[in-house]
């Protein structure tokens, strides 16, 4: 038996569960999917629900005209079960959705909201196709919730909002759901940090954005500092009554329930693939120190690479002992500071490598790309040491698919507790990775814990991942939205 919802889900979010492109052979629309966490965990109960997904579909309206192919015959993935009449595709002219993505998802709501004001752009045309473009959202979520109760008469739906890109939302659902007598159940969640007052003041149209956000009924953030730092700038910016205690916020006349939930992983399914996995890395003395990113100035790589090249300099006995193999995945790659970052990071590397490699070893492998799933679990169990050392990050999903894949023998997770899993993950190795010389020494004290400690830490380390995996999350928002069904199969409404 499946998660149950008492509510269809419509789930709201920048981009659908899968991109539509073009077969190169045959010349038609095919789905190509992705193979993330969130889009595992929440496609089938969009299926089960007969609930909806909105989202950008990769195309532009200039672009072609398209229609959402179904799924192929030999689909299973997660998103097979979604027919096309419940994906909804927001099409949109390529500038205004440059101006919102790039313009001001991109280039001001990540640093500012990563508590880094200083890479943030304030521009108001941006802020304006923003608000444009989450409206031309709104607009077709309306349109779900028409055809869901359509469908299901007797059910009223949820109205899932998903992350920074659309914070603003909300109200416009809300006001024309009353305008035309649909009840509607709205909950917004956030998968990055949510930072403090003094950070959010500097944005300078707050006050609209946290009215966005508190249009819906329900409102979760990974950590408890999220939430506590939500319900502080709606208090100081906004006059709002609030209770602290209870997570609650009165404005407008409603209350609005402010929830932790620290979203996770399909768990299973991870330990399933570390165990099915070929062995990716050749047989030798060398120990791996393994790092997985998209290539994002918050992920904190140069710091990594530096810290790095201290331990070298510092504890030679690891030359030609180990590796460090980053994986960094390209992000965000037409923005400028992206490209910025990629050369110097190219650079760095470049600089290691020619001081400290031997003619039979270079002490950093590096791949600026993908790699497969399958290869990633391998790589994730037979690694000695994770680097999950981002500057900041609302959760970071690698440290704990890391933990899953750890099948065979313990290999140590080094952590920063800038990440959201630093705070619950306390059996890493914590590392402050601004702290270059130390970040050295734990690197150091990770490629030597003896065996009985690794086994202690990374044993406890996986109970709780297995416990806590993304089913229980997704029970817990549903819970927090108060749709949660009953998981003997019963499903009331009304
Ligand atoms: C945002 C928040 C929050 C990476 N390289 C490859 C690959 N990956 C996959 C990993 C992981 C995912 O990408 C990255 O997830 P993170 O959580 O680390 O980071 P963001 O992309 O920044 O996600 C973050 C998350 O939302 C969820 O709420 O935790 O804090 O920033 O799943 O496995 N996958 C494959 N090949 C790669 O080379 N197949």
């Amino acid at each position: 038996m499946g998660i149950q919802s008492t509510s269809p889900m419509i789930v709201v979010a920048n981009r659908l569960p899968f991109v539509v492109a073009k077969d190169p052979k045959t010349g038609n629309y095919i789905r190509k999917q992705s193979a993330g966490g969130l889009v595992t965990a929440v496609a089938p109960v969009v299926v089960e629900t007969e609930g909806m997904w909105v989202g950008w579909s990769g195309l532009h309206i200039e672009d072609d005209t398209f229609a959402i192919p179904e799924s192929s015959p030999d689909d299973n993935s997660p998103t097979a079960g979604l027919k096309s009449e419940q994906v909804i595709p927001v099409n949109l002219p390529r500038k205004l959705f440059d101006d919102y993505y790039n313009g001001c998802c991109n280039a001001c709501f990540w640093p500012l909201f990563h508590s880094m004001p200083d890479r943030a752009i304030f521009e108001e045309d941006k802020w304006d196709a923003y608000r444009e473009v989450n409206e031309e959202f709104a607009k077709l979520v309306i349109q779900a919730v028409h055809k869901s109760y359509k469908k299901t008469p007797d059910r009223i739906p949820l109205v899932w909002i998903h992350d920074y890109h659309l914070m603003y939302a909300a109200n416009y659902i809300r006001d024309t759901c009353n305008d035309e007598g649909l009840e509607v159940k709205m909950a917004f969640f956030l998968h990055i940090p949510f930072p403090s007052w003094d950070i959010i003041r500097l944005f300078p149209w707050a006050d609209e954005l946290l009215q966005g956000i508190l249009g819906c009924d329900s409102v979760g953030f990974h950590l408890e500092d999220y939430c506590l730092n939500f319900i502080d700038c709606c208090h100081r910016k906004l006059g709002c009554r609030i209770d602290r205690q209870r997570m609650l916020i009165e404005h407008n006349k409603r209350t609005v329930s402010v929830h932790t939930l620290p979203i996770s992983i399909p768990y299973e399914r991870f330990v399933k693939m570390a165990e099915e996995a070929p062995v990716v890395m050749k047989a030798s003395p060398e120990q791996l120190l393994l790092a997985v990113d998209r290539l994002d100035y918050t992920k904190g790589l140069v710091h990594r690479f530096k810290a790095f090249e201290r331990l070298l300099e510092k504890y030679p006995e690891h030359v030609e002992k180990v590796n460090l193999f980053q994986v960094a995945v390209p992000s965000r790659t037409d923005v400028k500071e992206y490209q910025e970052l990629k050369e110097e990071i190219d650079k760095l590397i470049g600089q290691i490598n020619g001081r400290f490699s031997t003619p039979n070893w270079s002490p950093i492998r590096y791949i600026y790309g993908c790699i497969t799933q399958a290869q990633l679990a391998a790589f994730y169990r037979d690694a000695s040491v994770a680097l999950v050392t981002p500057l900041r990050d609302g959760m970071n999903l690698v440290a704990k698919e890391f933990v899953a894949c750890q099948t065979r023998e313990p290999g140590v997770l080094v952590l920063s507790p800038f990440a959201g899993a630093g705070v619950t993950m306390q059996e890493a190795l914590m590392v402050n990775p601004y702290e270059i010389n130390h970040f050295a020494d734990v690197m150091h004290r990770a490629l030597t814990m003896p065996k009985d400690e690794r086994e202690l830490r990374m044993k406890q380390l996986r109970r709780r991942e297995k416990e806590r995996d993304v089913n229980f999350w997704l029970r817990n928002v549903l819970k927090s939205a108060d749709c949660l069904g009953d998981e003997s199969g019963e499903s009331k409404n009304r």
